[in-house]
């Protein structure tokens, strides 16, 4: 079988903003990242997914870049990103870059020339169109809010963004375009990174036209091109960010035969709390037999035709144990049950920064305390579209992606240890009590299960390899599956409530072989089996 070494591991996402300041600027950087690099491997990941370090005037907080072969000057120099990949490499931890191609920032030099005028070289870098009928071109509109075609007086004519009006779409169509992101990308592949994740990829194939943005008839076309030309010849890592991808299309992304990429972010589980039709902020409560069917759904429709990314959470999302777990009464036994859960399927996990610590979102009262401008964006919107201020804020509060984005607590001094200036963003006040100092000091701290979740994949090939079989007859709030290799056969338990759930499976009779458990336990007999709130563990049944 030929393995690759992505199959094997964990990843861990660190947003740089929030995760260690080195200079006392409130924001953090490369040097702080290295600083933190023991820790990580104490952790066990073995590779690192770094969110944009490019240079970036932060309207997206740096997913638009002004120029992707330098390095945002609050986050420090090349020479600290050339040392970010030494020390990591020492340690076996490979740097993941963030590729975000879909769009650049509108201070990058290609289109301050393109927006010069209509005959410039670098016009068709972008998306440019006249008015219609004195108006937008068409009727496609901007993820964050509003029409995604803004006017430029210069010209007289529109240019698309599907993000920020400060993040203008690359005409892909433009092969010129593709060339420069091809130099870019081995420019960074010689300096040994890891891989890419890749930002929205499945938007580069877009017919603004026809009102086509994901999934359009050459993306697949662009993606292999991009294999053959970059990273294709190297062991690499690449994960498409897909919103869209069902099963199906995940396949022609990650299928090895096909010479794409490593794997996708497919997000059906986690929009499963989405009203239907609505937007992420009009939300509904989890449906927890929706989840095993989704998850088991991914679990056995790619076969060997592809393969899984395992995620809760990243720096687009409210942080998973606020979510759908609890983050008071049972913040440490949810924060464990989501771990277990995921961490024994099928695929590659990523843990993104904080999770293993069981951070939890921070609630605002005000939009004054938002930063994020997707969230202000939308606020700004519903405001003018008559909705109620408040429930505006709960939105934000329940999906908002600052939840995810406040600094990394490390300890219980000032600002938990994440800075000695004023940070960026709020610190959650919980940082007394929630911080990777007290996880470090509790062998029995959310931390540690995550190690031991790591060790287990590292130590045990049923994990990585063996077969998924979701077990259907239990309490709707209880997520059982099983897991088979050669002769081995795992089960998997999860009680995704507050209630004590029993479970009776007469054939699987009881062991006393627990793997990891998140309450006190030394058998499980599936004659009658009770779980304690949001209890979960897995349990070898031979
Ligand atoms: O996100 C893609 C994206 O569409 C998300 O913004 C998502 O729609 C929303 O945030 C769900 O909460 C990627 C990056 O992960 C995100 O941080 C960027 O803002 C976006 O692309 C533009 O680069």
């Amino acid at each position: 079988m030929n393995v690759k070494w992505w199959q094997t591991t964990v990843i861990y996402q660190i947003y740089p903003r929030s995760f260690q300041d080195s200079d006392a600027d409130g924001i953090g950087d490369l040097k702080g990242i290295i600083q933190r690099l023991d820790y990580l491997e104490k952790l066990g990941i073995t590779a690192i997914w770094l969110s944009p370090v490019y240079k970036s005037p932060n309207d997206d907080n740096g997913y638009d870049i002004s120029d992707y072969q330098d390095i945002m000057t609050e986050f420090g120099t090349m020479n600290d990103m050339d040392e970010l990949i030494k020390q990591a490499d020492k340690r076996k931890i490979k740097i993941i870059m963030d590729l975000v191609v879909n769009h650049t920032s509108d201070e990058h030099k290609w289109f301050i020339e393109s927006r010069k005028s209509k005959d410039n070289p670098y016009r068709d870098y972008y998306v440019w169109r006249n008015p219609v009928n004195g108006d937008v071109p068409n009727s496609l509109k901007s993820i964050f809010s509003g029409s995604a075609w803004e006017f430029d007086d210069e010209t007289g004519e529109y240019y698309l963004h599907l993000f920020s009006k400060k993040q203008p779409d690359l005409n892909w169509e433009n092969e010129k375009v593709r060339r420069e992101v091809w130099d870019m990308m081995n420019f960074w592949l010689e300096k040994g990174v890891g891989g890419f994740r890749m930002d929205v990829i499945d938007l580069i194939g877009k017919l603004p036209d026809e009102e086509i943005t994901g999934n359009g008839p050459k993306i697949h076309d662009y993606i292999q091109e991009m294999n053959r030309e970059t990273f294709g010849k190297y062991d690499v890592l690449t994960v498409g960010e897909t919103w869209g991808a069902t099963p199906e299309i995940a396949k022609l992304y990650s299928d090895p035969k096909r010479n794409e990429l490593s794997m996708v972010f497919q997000f059906e589980h986690i929009s499963l709390d989405q009203q239907p039709g609505k937007e992420k902020w009009d939300y509904k409560p989890l449906e927890v037999n929706e989840l095993k069917q989704v998850l088991s759904k991914w679990q056995t429709a790619l076969g060997n035709e592809g393969w899984n990314s395992l995620f809760w959470n990243n720096h687009d999302l409210p942080r998973i144990v606020s979510r759908w777990g609890n983050d008071t009464t049972y913040r440490v036994e949810s924060a464990k049950m989501f771990a277990i859960l995921l961490h024994l399927m099928k695929g590659t996990p990523y843990i993104y920064q904080g999770e293993e610590i069981g951070m939890t979102n921070y609630l605002v009262k005000d939009i004054s305390e938002v930063e994020d401008i997707e969230s202000v964006n939308m606020y700004n919107e519903r405001l003018a579209n008559g909705y109620q201020k408040e429930d505006i804020i709960a939105s934000i509060n329940f999906k908002g992606r600052d939840n995810a984005r406040t600094p990394i607590q490390w300890d219980r001094t000032e600002n938990a240890g994440f800075t000695k200036g004023t940070p960026w963003l709020h610190v959650n006040p919980n940082y007394q009590e929630i911080n990777v100092e007290t996880n470090l000091d509790n062998p029995d701290s959310i931390f540690y299960c995550y190690q031991k979740l790591i060790k287990l994949r590292k130590d045990n090939p049923i994990i990585v390899w063996g077969d998924y079989e979701l077990v259907t007859d239990t309490p709707q709030q209880v997520f059982m599956y099983l897991r088979h290799y050669e002769d081995e056969t795992w089960a998997v338990v999860a009680n995704f409530g507050e209630e004590i759930e029993t479970v009776q499976i007469e054939h699987l009779g009881q062991s006393n072989k627990i793997v990891i458990n998140n309450y006190e336990r030394s058998t499980v007999n599936f004659q009658k089996l009770e779980l304690q709130p949001y209890e979960a563990f897995a349990v070898k049944l031979k």
